[in-house]
């Protein structure tokens, strides 16, 4: 359809790039130039094509190699599945209790315990070099890729192309391409090895283009930075990054425990204090268990992912370095009892509410919003419980009676609703 106001490319130009027709279609956007009125429909292909020069040119003066920046980016496609997976990472959508009872499952304790005993040497080299057991690193192995299973198939620069080109993460695209620009510039990786996940992570540890150009290292020093096929350069690369976060070789990751009747949950709100203090206010180790002669004085966090209900744990500092790591709360219990399950330890004993419904998104947002308009405040309504919505969610179960442990299931959604 041409009309001298509206020209608008059709769906012959549309189908013969990778996208369907269909999301073309509900792409595509108006471009309206100012002095003519003319409005032009663009393709998505057509688009993408812009951006590839633009962001080319902006390379170039960057100073990268302009062959290497064309040899990269011509041949970028759009990766649909980066967008939609965006949407539904497991850390964000599956119950806490999902996500810890899948990563410690029978099959990947096992076979972590037969590779721990096989890379012993090469675990010592490494806890030496960067004082980082073995039990965490191969716990990242083991999640991030099934132990170098599953690496991932896609060419990252059509992903973080994609992601650079629109959508909720086009800054975090172009970092994480420029990153592999430098990456390749260092002539420690070959182009044709930048393969890995929709959502740009690479190799056996899943590092992204920023953490793989900051902190990968070639282990085995044979002039290649292989996270996906030398485990040597995938775990040293692992420990160094942990340790350059502060990874403690002497601490645990966390322990659990139980409170006293009538804990005030209100302070399970990410302060740090000594073990000692968590001891005076009623916070004990679960039984069977002792905190070590010297715990007494390591700074820790209570967490309660699961309320008051559920199984409760002081956290340390490796904690947090491993949420450095993946920031998620599932993702760090996660490692953190697969870790120990590889020594036969006691992981999480309470049990978990397993009844109980998680909220979706959508009604999260709701709830936010509403939790807001009643006068606590989770400073903006994304769908995601973080620090100021579980502050929020506190503050409204102190005002109406109830134990404030910040943990939202289905049924305090609905009261929260109706208030
Ligand atoms: C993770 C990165 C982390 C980064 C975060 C947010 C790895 C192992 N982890 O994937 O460094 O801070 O994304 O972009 O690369």
């Amino acid at each position: 359809i041409r009309t001298l106001s509206s020209i608008i490319i059709t769906s012959a130009v549309i189908s013969a790039g990778c996208a369907t027709p269909k999301a073309v279609a509900n792409d595509a956007v108006n471009v309206t130039a100012a002095a003519t009125v003319t409005k032009v429909e663009l393709t998505q292909d057509q688009r993408f094509d812009a951006w590839k020069k633009d962001f080319t040119s902006r390379a170039i003066d960057r100073g990268y190699d302009p062959a290497i920046v064309r040899a990269m980016i011509s041949p970028a496609k759009i990766n649909p599945l980066a967008l939609e997976r965006d949407k539904t990472q497991p850390e964000f959508n599956s119950p806490i209790w999902a996500y810890v009872d899948k990563t410690t499952s029978v099959d990947r304790v096992t076979r972590g315990k037969a590779l721990l005993s096989e890379n012993q040497a090469l675990f010592a080299d490494i806890e030496a070099r960067y004082r980082v057991n073995p039990y965490v690193l191969t716990a990242i192995w083991g999640l991030e890729s099934s132990y170098g299973r599953i690496l991932g198939t896609h060419y990252i620069i059509d992903a973080l192309a994609t992601f650079a080109f629109e959508g909720r993460r086009t800054k975090f695209g172009e970092e994480q391409l420029f990153a592999t620009l430098d990456i390749v510039k260092s002539g420690k990786v070959r182009p044709a090895q930048l393969v890995g996940s929709w959502a740009g992570a690479m190799g056996m540890t899943q590092f992204i283009p920023t953490t793989f150009r900051d902190y990968a290292v070639d282990f085995d020093n044979n002039g290649n930075k292989d996270l996906w096929k030398s485990e040597a350069d995938a775990l040293g690369s692992a420990a160094h990054y942990l340790s350059r976060f502060g990874w403690r070789l002497e601490e645990p990751i966390y322990t659990e425990v139980k409170l006293a009747q009538g804990f005030d949950y209100s302070i399970a709100d990410g302060r740090k204090m000594s073990v000692n203090d968590w001891s005076a206010l009623g916070v004990a180790p679960i039984t069977g268990q002792r905190w070590s002669a010297d715990a007494g004085f390591l700074e820790a966090k209570l967490l309660v992912p699961a309320g008051a209900k559920g199984p409760k744990f002081l956290t340390f500092k490796n904690f947090d370095v491993i949420k450095k790591y993946n920031n998620s709360t599932s993702y760090a219990l996660g490692i953190a009892t697969l870790s120990e399950a590889y020594r036969d330890r006691a992981t999480i004993t309470a049990p978990w509410p397993k009844s109980d419904k998680q909220v979706g998104r959508t009604d999260l947002k709701a709830m936010q919003a509403k939790l807001t308009a009643l006068g606590y405040d989770t400073k903006g309504a994304d769908g995601i419980v973080g620090p100021n919505t579980r502050r929020a969610i506190r503050n409204w179960q102190t005002a109406n009676g109830l134990t404030a442990d910040g943990y939202i299931e289905q049924k305090l959604f609905e009261k929260i609703m109706v208030s």
